[in-house]
């Protein structure tokens, strides 16, 4: 009997490393022949929603594609990896919700690096456009990061390198017989 799809669901700030982790896990299961595919800023952002911004409304509508999109990938049987900061909790449920209703396993992956180590990073120098306020509702800054309760997956970046991350979400995955 085929495996079915899952989604694993990414969340962090910018810069927390939720697209290089995501980036690794795919090669990785590119390599197991798994059928895999992954929704970031790039295919989206640039693609079905760029017709939204960053506003509170605006965000909730990108996720509530992306958990649609996702849920449909997953349904046919793919395993669906999704990186966007995905600041609410209420959004990431809803996404869940989707998944549950289609019988679909939904793992949440939180990437976890504090604010000080992100602004530090800033590879593409928003926090400090933001800190000017030339950047507005930003995550972190001025627009707010509602961390998961109890994600599936809990990865610290600051204490955990990228191989480690992906050895960690793939442990859970064959350990719960989704991969
Ligand atoms: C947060 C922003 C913003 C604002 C542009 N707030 O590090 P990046 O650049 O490449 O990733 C960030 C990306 C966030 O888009 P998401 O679709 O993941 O966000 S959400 O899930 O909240 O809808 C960042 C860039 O877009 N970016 N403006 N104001 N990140």
């Amino acid at each position: 009997l085929a495996q079915k799809g899952i989604t694993v669901w990414f969340t962090g700030l910018s810069a927390s490393g939720k697209s290089t982790i995501a980036c690794a896990l795919e090669q990785h299961l590119l390599h197991l022949k798994k059928f895999t595919y992954r929704l970031d800023g790039d295919n989206i952002r640039f693609g079905l929603n760029k017709d939204l911004g960053f506003d509170e409304q605006s965000r909730t509508e990108n996720i509530r594609r992306i958990g649609e999109v996702s849920k449909l990938f997953a349904d046919a049987s793919c395993v669906t990896l999704t990186a966007f900061i995905s600041p609410y909790i209420a959004d990431r449920a809803v996404a869940r919700e989707l998944h549950a209703k289609a019988g679909l396993a939904f793992i949440e992956v939180f990437v976890d690096a504090p604010l000080a180590v992100v602004e530090q990073r800033d590879p593409k120098g928003l926090y400090k456009k933001a800190r000017a306020g030339e950047i507005k509702d930003f995550t972190g800054i001025s627009a707010p990061y509602e961390a998961p309760v109890s994600p599936e997956v809990h990865i610290k970046t600051d204490e955990c390198d990228v191989a480690e991350a992906v050895r960690r979400i793939t442990a859970y995955l064959s350990e719960n017989s989704f991969i």
